[in-house]
């Protein structure tokens, strides 16, 4: 990492300390950003970095709910406001036991620079909840999201901070939420949360974007090799709201998608994921991924285990943070990897990044890969303040020329930097530069 980078580094390091997601995020950017501040020393001038670091506001608030059998629970709510410089602050909403503020704030902070990319008017910010929905009734979603809400409210609005999903929240949450923000403000203010269904005030597409988008970002890479999705052999992990769309989407282009995970183990289905019955059981009876090798025949389920024990051509990792380590990396390499697009947040460890680096794989970051989901949260917000909706056409064109714009950013700023071909140096400073350069013009915030 560049001397003068490092040094802004560890202060941030030591500032924060104990938020090792954050240190890793943080980190990550860092070390591509010394050749653009040889280019802009304004920016180290104006101490943009240590600026950057720093989220505008950061919000911890107690959630008192109660349970089924009349239990008081206690949760703690976060949001981590970090930069309005492009537009109120946009992020999603995460409710996992895992939850803390490292975590809030390695989304918040990758989420600068993913809606910097998107061209979209949003800043970043990310929040959520150690709430764990699993196990729990309707009702006690309900209850713990009204009262989520009931302090969120006063810190969100359509011009100041846009919420929406992210693991454990999806459009059951989003409803909840929106009605307490309504019942609350007497106001429908549509573009206050993203993520909404499609009778009251949601966008088609919205919840298949980020795994389509992370597809279509990946085909774009193929695209520079010759290639594409027909014909590949695929491994995805997750089978949340982002592996499902994308396994959708990678089969419709002609891919073979032959394994998937959850938290606790993973199917492999040679003959191709039936994506039907994967919502079916997900969406629907809200059930485990084992329920899937009952109802298949053919069908493994490997219990424990790790996805990427399962050879591939492309791999999508879209679950969670730090899912996919250097061991991993360096089998799949050994057996034939071509391309990685990242669906979940920051799910490759750094070794592993530099696994795919050295070997010449094709790497997306998530924060260019699944930039999709987010941007298709801002089609939302301008079809909110039109009043109007759009059809599922028209929006997946949007969603498509989006993520041809962020590739083609991406690849033209890595050449630009000298770096043919390394997405993350075209991601970190495409977006960086953006935020940046706005930052200047705006004066000392
Ligand atoms: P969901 O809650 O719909 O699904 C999450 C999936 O990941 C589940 O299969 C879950 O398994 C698995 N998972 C979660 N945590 C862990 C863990 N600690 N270890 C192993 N598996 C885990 O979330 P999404 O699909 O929305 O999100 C997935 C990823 O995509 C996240 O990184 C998120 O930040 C990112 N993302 C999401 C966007 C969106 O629009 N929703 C946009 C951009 C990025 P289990 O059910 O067993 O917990
Ligand atoms: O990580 C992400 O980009 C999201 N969870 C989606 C955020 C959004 O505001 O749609």
């Amino acid at each position: 990492m560049d001397a003068r980078l490092e040094a802004i580094r560890d202060t941030v390091l030591a500032r924060n300390p104990g938020e090792a997601e954050f240190h890793q995020a943080v980190t990550e950017v860092f070390e591509s950003l010394g050749p653009v501040h040889d280019r802009h020393p304004e920016f180290l001038e104006a101490a943009i970095l240590e600026r950057l670091c720093e989220p505008e506001r950061q919000i911890i608030f107690r959630v008192p709910w109660t349970d089924d059998s009349g239990r008081v629970q206690i949760n703690r709510g976060f949001r981590v406001e970090f930069n309005s410089a492009l537009g109120p602050y946009k992020g999603g909403l995460r409710f996992h036991p895992s939850v803390y503020l490292g975590i809030v704030k390695f989304l918040g902070f990758e989420q600068i620079f993913k809606n910097a990319l998107t061209g979209m008017p949003i800043g970043g910010g990310k929040g959520g909840s150690d709430f764990d929905p699993r196990g729990r009734s309707d009702a006690e979603v309900m209850r713990f999201c009204q009262s989520f809400m009931t302090e969120l409210y006063r810190h969100i609005g359509e011009y100041t901070d846009v919420p929406a999903g992210d693991i454990g929240v999806g459009g059951r949450e989003i409803g909840y939420l929106f009605g307490q923000y309504k019942r609350i403000t007497n106001r429908y203010e549509s573009g206050v949360l993203t993520g909404k269904g499609i009778s009251w005030g949601g966008s088609l597409v919205r919840p298949e974007a980020t795994g389509f988008g992370t597809v279509i970002f990946t085909g774009e890479m193929l695209k520079t090799r010759g290639s594409s999705f027909d014909g590949q052999r695929v491994v995805v992990s997750g089978s949340g709201n982002v592996a499902i769309n994308a396994i959708a989407k990678a089969q419709a282009l002609g891919a073979t998608v032959v394994a998937c995970s959850d938290s606790s183990g993973y199917i492999v289905d040679e003959a191709g994921i039936d994506v039907g019955l994967l919502r079916r059981i997900k969406e629907v009876e809200r059930g485990r991924l084992k329920d899937y090798e009952v109802r298949r025949p053919g069908v493994s389920y490997v219990d424990g285990g790790s996805v990427w024990d399962v050879d591939a051509t492309v791999v999508l990792p879209c679950a969670t943070q730090n899912e996919l380590d250097g061991d991993a990396a360096a089998r799949l390499v050994r057996n034939g990897l071509l391309a990685v697009g990242e669906g979940a947040n920051m799910p490759s460890t750094r070794e592993a990044v530099a696994v795919f680096q050295e070997a010449g794989v094709l790497f997306a970051p998530g924060k260019a890969a699944n930039a999709g989901g987010v941007a298709t949260s801002a089609l939302e917000m301008q079809q909110n303040a039109s009043r109007d909706s759009w059809s599922f056409e028209h929006t997946e064109q949007r969603l498509t020329d989006i993520m041809v714009g962020i590739h083609d950013l991406c690849a033209q700023t890595a050449d630009e930097y000298g770096e043919p071909g390394n997405y993350v140096l075209g991601a970190n400073i495409g977006g960086f530069v953006k935020v940046a350069d706005a930052m200047l013009a705006q004066g000392l915030i």
